[in-house]
């Protein structure tokens, strides 16, 4: 994919400031800290696009970022973040359940999970809902570069026995392992929107 622009249009809050121009979108979900913003610059070879940081917790809002002016990239804020309050955590839920499934534009989830670690309870909820929702997805293992050749052969294993519905693409955004491959899943999802 040749991405000739990818600007940041806007954080979304609320429910009303949602973009709605039927763009198809791309959703990026996964427990805080796990890479997503990362992810994102990766894919667009674009440095501090999508801003990440060492603090888990950093996205709270629904981040949209315009590509090609064709379709969005959109930043779902982490879940699992022990340190935020109960009703904060309740909150996550809600927004995203209310996003994911009022989103006929929704045209791929890619759910990120950490390559190091088996996925969370919150990582296979999720994964089941999307099943059970018919949601496209796929999931992608991040930080890659982490792990030697034997270890993520390994941990690629157990990932994708634990999400045995969802394809499942070992990435790394610091050599830029996988992005290839995950782009042409996205591509592929664009262009069956009508
Ligand atoms: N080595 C390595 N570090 C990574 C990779 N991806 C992300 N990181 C680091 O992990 C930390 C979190 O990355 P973010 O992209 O901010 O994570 P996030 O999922 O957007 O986090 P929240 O917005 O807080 O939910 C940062 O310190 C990144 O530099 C990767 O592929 N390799
Ligand atoms: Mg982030």
């Amino acid at each position: 994919m040749k991405v000739t622009s990818a600007e940041f249009v806007k954080s979304a809050f609320t429910h009303e400031h949602w973009i709605d121009d039927r763009r198809p979108e791309i959703a990026f979900l996964g427990r805080s800290n796990v890479g997503k913003s990362s992810l994102i610059n990766s894919l667009l070879l674009r440095k501090g696009l999508a801003r990440t940081s060492n603090t888990p917790g950093r996205t709270q809002s629904i981040n949209y970022f315009l590509i090609n002016e064709d379709f969005y990239f959109v930043d779902l804020p982490g879940y699992g973040y022990a340190k935020v309050s109960k009703s904060m955590r309740a909150d996550w839920g809600v927004m995203a359940e209310e996003y994911l499934s009022e989103r006929d534009q929704l045209v791929l989830c890619v759910q990120l999970i950490d390559s190091r670690h088996e996925p969370t309870r919150l990582d296979l909820q999720l994964n089941e809902w999307l099943n059970f929702n018919g949601k496209p997805h796929m999931a992608v293992a991040t930080k890659a570069d982490k792990l030697g050749a034997n270890q993520l052969s390994k941990q690629l294993k157990a990932i994708r026995l634990a999400l045995k519905f969802s394809e499942v693409i070992a990435h790394s955004s610091e050599t830029g392992k996988g992005r290839d491959d995950v782009w042409k899943s996205i591509q592929s999802a664009v262009s069956r929107y009508p």
